[in-house]
């Protein structure tokens, strides 16, 4: 999604420390609620056009090592692609690119660190419109954690610790409960208590239920639908995003996606009737992520999936209301009550899930099965 916004005039600075070619033009983009993005087309035809970011680092506080993870995992997986030509995998995988003095990223005088990648041409999708793009998205993110298998995973850096551990974030929920320091507590009572009433059942879930049956993999960890993009046939095309690259269990990532994939409307809907889940895109998700993941996954994992639906779901509640009450200072926000919208909409989101539980249980079951695919 491009945007008309007036251009600071630093971005062409920012620029000239980048080995690009050309530049033509520059205009902010996509939807993102992280980074401030850009897109940046180039004179020349036959010249790559760019994405330049400037990555959040109020978020994450150690951008040396998210970078160096970032090039970790995309080095890693051009070489696992090694036998597709190199025209298709500069499509397939992000391609960052170097500064002039062969860095990964600039940091400029005001402390703000910037990177570019090569611009993949491509789409991405904040609400699906068909079965085949969740079947391949969740090829897309299926793939990507089989290709991670064999990274060695001490190499990487958790770039925002203990972030899909509930219990730190229902802690941290708590104590901005009790500050209530931008004076919010008293209006948002509903759905306080909507967290309080599942707080026992979700604390501690994946995180201490399975802490010595479920493998640590070096996973996504933030796989919502936009973060995968889809060519023209709606065939999987790149996975991005990669700043939270880190170790993980795939249920995180299996429960991210499918909050946003099984939702009939947006993740911050504010008629919350539109708010209902749409089974077929559910199958079809299942379907294309167990076709890639199933020559890694152990019965203990694929058994843990689920769980990480509603633990995610109910993790965004968590993290969009706290940013409310604590002033927004987390998540980009468009009006003033966004934040609080958002946890409204995932808090429908969520009571759609438990209505259907076992109707999603049954589903996983047979599709799992359907396809006889369990590694034991
Ligand atoms: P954020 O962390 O703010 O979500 P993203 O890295 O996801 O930032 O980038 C924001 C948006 O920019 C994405 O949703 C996507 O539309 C677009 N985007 C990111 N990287 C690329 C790329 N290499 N090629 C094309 N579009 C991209
Ligand atoms: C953020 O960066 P983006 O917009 O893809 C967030 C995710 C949330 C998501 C909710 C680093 O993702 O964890 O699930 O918003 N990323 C970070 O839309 O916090
Ligand atoms: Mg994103």
């Amino acid at each position: 999604m491009r945007q008309d916004c007036s251009i600071p005039d630093y971005l062409n600075e920012i620029l000239s420390n980048f080995c690009v070619e050309d530049v033509k033009n520059i205009e902010r983009y996509g939807s993102g609620h992280i980074n401030e993005t850009f897109y940046v087309s180039t004179l020349n035809d036959d010249d790559p056009d760019y994405l330049l970011q400037r990555i959040n680092h109020h978020i994450f506080k150690d951008i040396p090592s998210l970078m160096e993870n970032i090039r970790l995992v995309t080095d890693h997986l051009r070489k696992k692609l090694g036998n597709i030509p190199d025209s298709q995998i500069d499509k397939e995988v992000l391609m960052l690119v170097t500064t002039k003095d062969q860095q990964f990223y600039y940091c400029d005088q005001a402390g703000n660190y910037w990177r570019m990648y090569h611009f993949v041409p491509a789409h991405s999708y904040d609400i699906l419109q068909t079965e085949l793009q969740a079947y391949e998205g969740g090829r897309a993110f299926g793939k990507f954690q089989a290709l991670l298998v064999d990274l060695d995973i001490s190499l990487i850096s958790e770039t925002i610790p203990n972030f899909h551990n509930i219990s730190i974030r229902l802690e941290r929920f708590n104590q901005v409960v009790h500050h209530d320091v931008a004076n919010r507590v008293m209006e948002v009572s509903a759905e306080i208590s909507f967290i309080k009433e599942r707080m026992e059942e979700m604390n501690g879930t994946l995180s201490q239920d399975y802490v010595d049956v479920l493998p640590l993999r070096i996973i996504h960890n933030d796989t919502k639908f936009n973060n995968v993009l889809l060519d023209d046939n709606d065939h999987f095309q790149c996975v991005i995003d990669l700043d939270t690259v880190m170790p993980g269990y795939v249920a995180y990532d299996f429960g991210d996606a499918i909050r946003t994939i099984i939702n009939t409307a947006a993740e911050d809907e504010k008629e919350l009737a539109k708010i209902n889940l749409n089974l077929p895109l559910f199958e079809a998700y299942v379907k294309g992520y167990f076709e890639e993941a199933k020559i890694f996954l152990t019965e203990i994992e694929s058994s843990s999936l689920l769980t990480g639906v509603f633990l995610i779901t109910y993790e965004q509640v968590v993290r969009f209301l706290t940013d409310y009450l604590e002033g927004d200072s987390y998540y980009k926000i468009h009006f003033p009550k966004h934040n609080l919208q958002r946890a409204r909409a995932q808090i429908k989101l969520l009571k759609e899930l438990e209505c259907s539980r076992e109707t999603l249980e049954k589903i996983m079951e047979n599709t799992i099965n359907r396809a006889a695919i369990l590694k034991k």
